[in-house]
């Protein structure tokens, strides 16, 4: 079926009497199209720098970073080497009552570049879990401090969370809803920011639309804030469509939930190690969250990864009580795994040798004025950009939703370039190490794309 495949593992699995197969059954693969999949398979090789390789040896420009995650570029030498001196070195550590010291030396690492007061940190393996992280020390936080009635959580819609059921609550796919019902209860949601009406084609942050964070104050109005423990938005929503917040919104939802003893969660998984051209969008747009999530970048995608930065008197407030007794009831088995902090501290050392944790704000007028070129093209409904994310938006086919987006992106990985659709909207978010003449090598392509699909 596909070269790829070892016939010896065919032989192998029927010389143990296991169901023989083609090769590209067994595995389920994630958010993936399995049947159309398994039909003409994107079979990647291996990566270097900006690029990839297929199994047949066709280069492909990588234009979305991996997965959002690959910000210094692929097969970097640094990260490379840690993680093979860790694998040899010490392959797993126990972190329940034990340590290493990269662990330490990483978090540190990380309270440096995170905004201001953000200086304690807790590990996870991805995105979705330092999610339910942040939600349960939301939860924990209010309890131990006698507020416990404090057990609302708030999300936004048309928020990505990740997939585990905290997430998926307080995130507001209608995918989810529709696939899983009702997860964890006791959730509500704040309108998205999303107003082509009035800011489409906006370059940069959108002028119209702070008062979206009034909406919090409803929510307030209906359940009380002493029932409501935090509020978790992505400063840019990523997975929806590249939703980047209107001039002053953020700092308004800050004010509110300031005013009523409302946590405030920044879900920066996407945005977080330079992807708006400062370490954090906390930073980018100044407003400091009491947490933040992130996962990705914090090591190049190596190694899975993720961590939330908590502000240090949300931290201390779990530290008291008998000294024997563990203060905070959670942890993953791989929290803090070697392989991935000594991945994160190679990472973190390869972003500020080559200055790429602010690289992206050098870049974004010229990615700001390549992407709004597409403006005019066939179904070309709205650009929206911040840093280096851009997203183009197009009219969808009739009755077809989606469709005219994922023909998009199959014509382009044909001719050697591989971006991201979300419902009609093709979502560029390349490495951080991009080239200008990389840059209209993207749009170039996605223009003839964009032709081809009209
Ligand atoms: N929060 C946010 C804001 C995210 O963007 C997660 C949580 C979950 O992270 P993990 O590591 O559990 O996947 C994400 C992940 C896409 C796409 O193209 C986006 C994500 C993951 C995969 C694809 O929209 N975001
Ligand atoms: N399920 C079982 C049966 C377990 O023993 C464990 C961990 O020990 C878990 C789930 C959780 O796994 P992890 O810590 O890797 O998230």
């Amino acid at each position: 079926m596909n070269k790829a495949i070892d016939p010896a593992l065919m032989q192998a699995a029927e010389a143990i009497g296991s169901t023989p197969t083609t090769g590209l059954e067994a595995w389920w693969m994630p958010f993936t199209a399995n049947r159309q999949f398994k039909q003409a398979p994107r079979l990647l090789a291996r990566a270097s720098g900006m690029h990839y390789w297929d199994v047949h040896g066709r280069q492909i420009l990588d234009g979305v970073a991996g997965l959002w995650c690959v910000n210094a570029g692929h097969a970097r030498p640094r990260i490379v080497q840690a993680i093979q001196q860790q694998a040899a070195e010490l392959d797993f550590a126990p972190t329940f009552q034990m340590g290493h010291p990269k662990a330490f030396e990483l978090a540190e690492r990380l309270a440096r570049i995170a905004p201001a007061g953000l200086n304690r940190v807790f590990f996870a393996n991805s995105g979705s879990e330092a999610v339910e992280t942040a939600l349960k020390i939301a939860l924990a936080y209010h309890r131990v401090r006698g507020e416990g009635t404090r057990t609302r959580l708030i999300g936004r819609e048309r928020g990505y969370h990740g997939v585990n059921f905290g997430g998926i609550s307080v995130g507001g796919m209608v995918g989810n809803r529709k696939t899983f019902g009702l997860a964890v209860a006791g959730v509500d949601h704040l309108r998205h920011t999303h107003d082509p009406a009035c800011n489409a084609f906006s370059v940069g942050q959108p002028l119209h639309g702070a008062d979206f964070a009034d909406d919090l104050e409803r929510l307030v109005a209906l359940h009380d804030a002493s029932n409501i423990a935090a509020v978790i938005v992505e400063p840019v929503a990523g997975s929806t469509g590249v939703l980047v917040p209107p001039v002053g919104y953020l700092q308004r939802l800050r004010e509110i939930c300031t005013r009523h003893g409302i946590l405030l969660i920044f879900d920066e998984v996407i945005t977080g190690f330079g992807r708006t051209g400062q370490p954090f969008a906390a930073q980018t747009f100044g407003v400091v969250p009491d947490m933040i999530t992130c996962a990705k970048g914090i090591n190049n995608g190596c190694v899975p990864m993720g961590a939330v930065l908590v502000r240090q008197d949300l931290h201390d407030a779990f530290m008291t009580g008998p000294e024997h007794q563990i203060e905070f009831f959670h942890g993953y088995t791989y929290s803090a795994h070697p392989l991935a902090c000594a991945a994160a501290l190679g990472t973190l050392d390869t972003y500020a040798e080559e200055g790429l944790l602010t690289r992206a704000g050098e870049l974004q007028d010229y990615f700001a004025q390549a992407v709004h070129s597409l403006k005019g093209e066939p179904n070309v409904i709205d650009i929206r950009n911040i840093g280096l994310v851009g997203g183009i938006e197009l009219a969808p086919l009739p009755g077809e939703p989606t469709k005219r987006a994922f023909g998009i992106f199959l014509d382009l990985y044909e001719r050697g370039l591989l971006v991201r659709t979300t419902g009609d909207t093709v979502a560029l978010s390349p490495p951080l190490i991009i080239e200008r003449g990389q840059i209209d090598q993207i749009v170039d392509l996605l223009r003839g794309a964009i032709r081809r699909a009209a």
